[in-house]
C-alpha cells in the first residue's frame, strides 16, 4: 500500500520524525494548530489550523486519502490526541503515537507533584515566593489571583497584553532550551520554586535539571490521561512500523 502519512506535530520528536520521512520516499504532511506566530521550519508539507474537530479531521483523512496517522503531539495536548484517536478508529486509518516518557523525579530532585493546574495554583497559596512560571501561555491566568508571588514567565511569543502580575519578568523565547542557560536565568532573578508541566523530553527539561542543581522546588503537572494507542519513543521505531502496516 502507498503510506499517505498525517504527522501531527509541535514537538521536537514530530520535527525528528519529519526529518527521517523526508529521507524516504513516503508521502506525509506535518499538521500544527498555529497557536504560535513562528513555527520550526521542516522538510516536509506543512499545514497549519485545526482541522474542526473529530468531523473535520475524518474528512480531511478521507479527502487526502491518509493511510496512517502519528500523533506526535505533545502529552499536555489532550484534545487532539482524543479526536485523533476517535477519528482514526471511525475511518479504519491505522494510528500510533509517538511520544516521550513521563520524567521521573532523581536523587536531589524536590518535586511536589499535582494532578492539574488548579492544584498548582492550591499549592501555591503560600507566603510569597520567587516562581518561575513556565508552562506557556493558556494557563497564566489561573494564577493571577496570587499577586504577591514575583513571576518569571517564559513565552514563545510577545503577548499583545501583558500578563496580569504586578511583580513579574517576561523572557520571550522558544526552546529547546539548555541547563546552562536556564541555571543562569534561575540564578539571575532568585528563583527559588520551578513550576512545570511534566513534558518529558529534553526541550523543556532543562529547568528541571537547573532547579535541581540549586536545590530549589519543583511543582511538577502531571500528564492529562490519553486513549489507549499504540506509543513509540524513537521516529525510527515510527519508520519500522510503517514499512511493516
Ligand atoms: C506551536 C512550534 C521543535 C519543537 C519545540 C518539546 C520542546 C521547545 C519546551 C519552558 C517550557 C511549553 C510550550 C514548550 C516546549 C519544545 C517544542 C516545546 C514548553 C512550539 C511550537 C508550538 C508550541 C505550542 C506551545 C504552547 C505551550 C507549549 C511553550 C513548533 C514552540 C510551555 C509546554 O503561546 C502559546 O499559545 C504556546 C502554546 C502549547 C503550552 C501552553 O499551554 O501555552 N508549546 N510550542 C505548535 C502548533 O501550533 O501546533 O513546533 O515549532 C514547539 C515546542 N515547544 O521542533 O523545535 O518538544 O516539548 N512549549 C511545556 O512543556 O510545558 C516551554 O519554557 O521551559
Ligand atoms: P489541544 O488542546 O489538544 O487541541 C486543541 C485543538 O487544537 C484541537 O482540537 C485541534 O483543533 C487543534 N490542534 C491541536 N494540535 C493540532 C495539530 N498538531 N494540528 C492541527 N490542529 C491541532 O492542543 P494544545 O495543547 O493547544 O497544543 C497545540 C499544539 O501545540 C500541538 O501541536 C501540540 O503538539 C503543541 N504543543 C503543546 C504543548 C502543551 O503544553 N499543550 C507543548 C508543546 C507543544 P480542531 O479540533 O479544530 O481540529
Amino acid at each position: 500500500m502507498q503510506h499517505n502519512l498525517l504527522i501531527l506535530g509541535g514537538t521536537s520528536e514530530a520535527s525528528a520524525l519529519a526529518h527521517l520521512i523526508a529521507k524516504t520516499d513516503i508521502k506525509a504532511i506535518i499538521s500544527y494548530a498555529g497557536r504560535v506566530q513562528r513555527i520550526r521550519p521542516q522538510p516536509i508539507q506543512k499545514r497549519i489550523g485545526g482541522f474542526g474537530g473529530i468531523e473535520g479531521l475524518k474528512a480531511y483523512i478521507k479527502d487526502e486519502q491518509i493511510t496512517h496517522v502519528i500523533d506526535a503531539t505533545h502529552p499536555f495536548a489532550a484534545q487532539m490526541s482524543a479526536n485523533a484517536h476517535t477519528a482514526c478508529a471511525q475511518s479504519g486509518v491505522h494510528l500510533a503515537a509517538l511520544t516521550r516518557p513521563a520524567w521521573q523525579p532523581e536523587t536531589g530532585d524536590n518535586w511536589h507533584q499535582v494532578a492539574d493546574i488548579r492544584q498548582a495554583v492550591e499549592w501555591l497559596e503560600k507566603p510569597a515566593r520567587r516562581v518561575m512560571l513556565a508552562i506557556g501561555r493558556l494557563h497564566l491566568d489561573a494564577f493571577s489571583a496570587l499577586k504577591h508571588h514575583f513571576y518569571l514567565l517564559r513565552l514563545v511569543d510577545s503577548p499583545e497584553i501583558a500578563p496580569d502580575f504586578p511583580n513579574k519578568k517576561l523572557l520571550v523565547s522558544r526552546g529547546p532550551f539548555t541547563p546552562e542557560a536556564d541555571l543562569k536565568i534561575l540564578k539571575e532573578h532568585q528563583i527559588d520554586l520551578v513550576i512545570s508541566k511534566n513534558a518529558g523530553g529534553q526541550g523543556a527539561y532543562a529547568k528541571i535539571l537547573a532547579a535541581r542543581e540549586l536545590g530549589i522546588d519543583v511543582v511538577m503537572i502531571n500528564r492529562p490521561v490519553l486513549p489507549q494507542r499504540l506509543e513509540f519513543y524513537h521516529p525510527e521505531a515510527v519508520l519500522d512500523w510503517l514499512y511493516q502496516s
